[in-house]
């Protein structure tokens, strides 16, 4: 306990002095944010601490050891707001360790899509000691050192959503779904949208992300296997947000008149399509048929709507089994290597049956 005490001194410290430097960093140096802990929405036994003039996100303050007597101390460092599937996952694991507050402290990091601040925050996790890190690796590269540190450290690591370029030695499990999968199934959702043949785009996720990466290769592979008169004449990144999706299929459109289709790597990246094809004078779900995957509610309300044909799921609500798991491995239990999410498929024809019990 002295270790810990000491070393949430030291992380204060350390935290502070790291971010007072962030706000001089290359890039946005210019920009500062107000950002927030999850204290303010967790409202568990810490004190608030409101991070001003740094250029990113940061991790929640430490807790006194008090507060930790005998819980579960999770530490995790989210990638951080960028799609409404995003804000479900964290509004999942916020939401567990608030009503679990007896049992369990969740520091958590909002890195806002920066690899380098989930470095940071895992860096403070291991600091202060926490029993168990969970990490949603924003890219797939560039982890091994901090994951040795934390090994080094005794401190058992949770992949969660995505997965990370790494040896298997170096984390406990992964939580999530299956992307290749997911990309397959669209790619036979799109198929039967558009009668086997046609011009198509994609409308990928963040460049290195491993749900993008492998998204793209479920579909780009099985339209190469099965579907030879489709052609996917343009795939390009989104970041998985809105915004960009729609950027994108704007361009698209420009220098593509003959699109039947579209696949996006997310549902908001869809959103985002659907409004450049309604801008371009086209009509969504009908001219121009999407498909895409998450199943977040806006795609359903998209859906019903008759402007978006097909979601396939990949349910976020992951909060859970994440703690559940992080139990496991303070207890010294092992866990399969890989906690494989379930997830369904849904069209336009079943939305309005579906659309008011989605839970996300
Ligand atoms: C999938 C997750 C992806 C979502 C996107 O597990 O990593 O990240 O599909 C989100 O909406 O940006």
């Amino acid at each position: 306990m002295k270790k810990k005490l000491l070393s949430m001194i030291m992380c204060t410290t350390m935290v502070a002095a790291t971010l007072a430097g962030c706000g001089s960093s290359a890039g946005n140096a210019g920009e500062t944010t107000k950002t927030e802990t999850s204290t303010e929405k967790t409202e568990t036994t810490k004190e608030e601490t409101t991070v001003e003039d740094t250029e990113t996100a940061t991790s929640a303050a430490p807790t006194s050891s008090e507060d930790e007597e005998g819980k579960l101390v999770v530490g995790f460092a989210q990638i951080g707001q960028e799609s409404g599937w995003r804000d479900a996952e964290t509004m999942s694991i916020q939401t567990y360790a608030e009503e679990h507050a007896d049992e369990v402290v969740l520091k958590f990091a909002d890195a806002q899509q920066k690899q380098e601040n989930q470095i940071k925050a895992i860096k403070s996790f291991i600091e202060q000691d926490v029993d168990v890190i969970g990490l949603a690796p924003v890219v797939e590269t560039g982890w091994d050192q901090v994951f040795a540190e934390a090994q080094d450290a005794g401190i058992p690591i949770i992949l969660l959503d995505r997965t990370a370029d790494v040896d298997d030695s170096l984390y406990s499990t992964f939580i999530g779904s299956d992307f290749i999968e997911e990309g397959k199934v669209a790619a036979q959702q799109m198929a039967e949208l558009i009668g086997g043949k046609g011009k198509i785009v994609e409308i990928e996720g963040t460049v290195g992300a491993s749900a993008a990466t492998d998204r793209k290769t479920g579909f780009d592979d099985e339209i190469a296997a099965n579907f030879p008169d489709i052609e996917i004449i343009a795939s390009q990144t989104g970041d998985f947000t809105r915004a960009q999706g729609k950027e994108v299929m704007e361009s698209f459109l420009k220098s593509n008149p003959d699109i039947v289709g579209v696949y996006c790597h997310n549902d908001d990246m869809a959103l985002g399509a659907i409004e450049a094809i309604k801008e371009a004078g086209l009509k969504p779900g009908e001219d121009i048929k999407t498909v895409s995957v998450d199943g977040v509610k806006g795609i359903f309300e998209a859906m019903v709507a008759g402007e978006a044909n097909c979601t396939v799921e990949c349910n976020p609500l992951l909060g859970p089994l994440f703690f559940e798991t992080a139990a496991k491995l303070k207890n010294g239990e092992t866990v399969e290597k890989w906690v494989k999410s379930v997830d369904g498929v849904f069209t336009a024809d079943t939305a309005a049956d579906v659309i008011d019990g989605r839970a996300y």
